[in-house]
């Protein structure tokens, strides 16, 4: 199932704040910045002063020039931080997958919460209108398959707007926008991208990934596959990972098992050891396959009890992949796991079983021993394949 995710951010901020506070301020070309004669530059502009060019990092004697009506009001964090945490309380009731950025937006992931309202819009206006009531700010929300495409929409929809890319219409979106539109796309990557002929998103996309790789390194792989509308990126809040996770991108798609199995077992290892190091166990266990034809499906399962043990994460993983490739025959280009619902250490019941006790011994000297030499220093039983076994 195709991921449902909104960007929600809210129109012209610390403007609107202060409108809320002075409605004698609405409808009028605002600005909210810092010292004038401190050679202070503009927060947040209203949409009303906008259109004589004015913009956020413009210092503000040049926004006096372009609009000399405009009312400036010097900058209140502390009303802006309230209104922000009130913000995230609300989009906190619709999704418990939030992540803020920063103070005036978030990203939700809404993927089967959507279902009472209806449709990913209506959920998308019901939350609009909550904020409208509790704060009377206006918000704009993207809606698409991933963060990239969800960020961008909401961009695009600003203000008071809702723009849902339907799941399959995301080339077709991204395509004619210009590339300065893709996060990590700054204005020195935008000119280099200029120089060799590229200017709209769908020019990126069209690139072979080895020549902007080549050109723009690990940036490169990644603004690439966010111009395809591929962006694996979950949403969680920051310093707290609700998850971990591992992928790998074949040199050459394949469908050898052995294969396969083998490159889960060592993303089983590298994630499990992760948890350890966390002193966390996982409750839910998830596989990620990207076929030839860039589709790609997830398949998960809930453990019986929560685990750092990698080979009970990686039989899980193992069986799911099976499910999936007696269902599918097409070659595989991607190969991920992600394991989530983590737990502290505290174990609920001692284990006495000597096979799980065994495992655990295993997993701790290959910690240690890959601590020690890298991760390439040891390979367990289902490590050994090479994709011509
Ligand atoms: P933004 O969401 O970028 O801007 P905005 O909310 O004012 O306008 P928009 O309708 O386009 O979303 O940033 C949120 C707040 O962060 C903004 O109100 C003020 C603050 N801010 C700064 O202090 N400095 C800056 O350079 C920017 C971009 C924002
Ligand atoms: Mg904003």
């Amino acid at each position: 199932m195709a991921r449902c995710i909104f960007h929600i951010d809210l129109d012209a901020f610390f403007v609107s704040v202060e409108q809320v506070l002075n409605p004698k301020l609405k409808g009028k070309p605002v600005i909210v910045g810092g010292d004038p004669e401190r050679r202070g530059v503009v927060a947040s502009a209203s949409y009303e002063a906008r259109p004589f060019g004015i913009h956020a990092g413009m210092p503000l004697s040049k926004a006096r020039r372009f609009c000399p009506q405009a009312i400036l009001i010097r900058a209140n964090f502390s009303r802006y931080k309230d209104a922000s945490s009130k913000f995230m309380k609300i989009l906190g009731h619709f999704s418990p997958y939030i992540e803020p950025l920063g103070l005036d937006e978030a990203y939700l992931d809404v993927t089967g919460y959507e279902e009472p309202y209806g449709s990913p819009r209506q959920l998308a206006r019901a939350i609009k209108e909550k904020i409208y009531e509790e704060l009377e700010l206006t918000a704009s929300v993207g809606i698409g398959t991933s963060k990239v495409v969800a960020k961008i929409a909401s961009d695009l929809c600003k203000p008071d707007g809702v723009l849902e890319i339907a799941p399959g219409g995301e080339q077709a979106f991204l395509n004619p926008l210009p590339v300065a539109k893709l996060p990590g796309v700054g204005n020195k990557t935008e000119q280099s991208l200029k120089e060799m002929g590229i200017t709209t998103i769908g020019d990126l996309a069209s690139l072979p990934l080895d020549m902007v790789k080549r050109r723009f390194g690990a940036t490169g792989a990644v603004i690439h596959s966010y111009a395809r509308g591929i962006d694996d990126r979950e949403v969680e809040a920051p310093g707290e990972a609700k998850s971990i996770s591992q992928q790998l991108t074949f040199g050459r798609d394949t469908l050898n098992r052995n294969f396969l199995e083998a490159n889960l077992h060592n993303l089983c290892q590298e994630v499990c050891q992760e948890l350890r190091s966390q002193n966390k166990r996982a409750k839910c266990v998830a596989i990620r396959l990207r076929y030839a034809d860039f589709k790609t499906i997830t398949r998960q399962a809930i453990l019986k009890e929560a685990s750092d043990i990698t080979q009970v994460v990686f039989t899980t993983a193992q069986q799911l992949l099976s499910k999936a490739i007696t269902k599918q025959e097409k070659p595989i280009r991607l190969i991920g796991i992600r394991i989530s619902s983590l737990v502290g250490e505290e174990k609920q019941f001692p284990m006495f079983d000597s096979g799980t006790e065994k495992s655990e011994h295993l997993d701790k000297a290959i910690d240690r021993i890959r601590r020690k030499y890298g991760s390439s220093a040891i390979k367990t039983g289902n490590g050994i394949f090479t994709e011509s076994s």
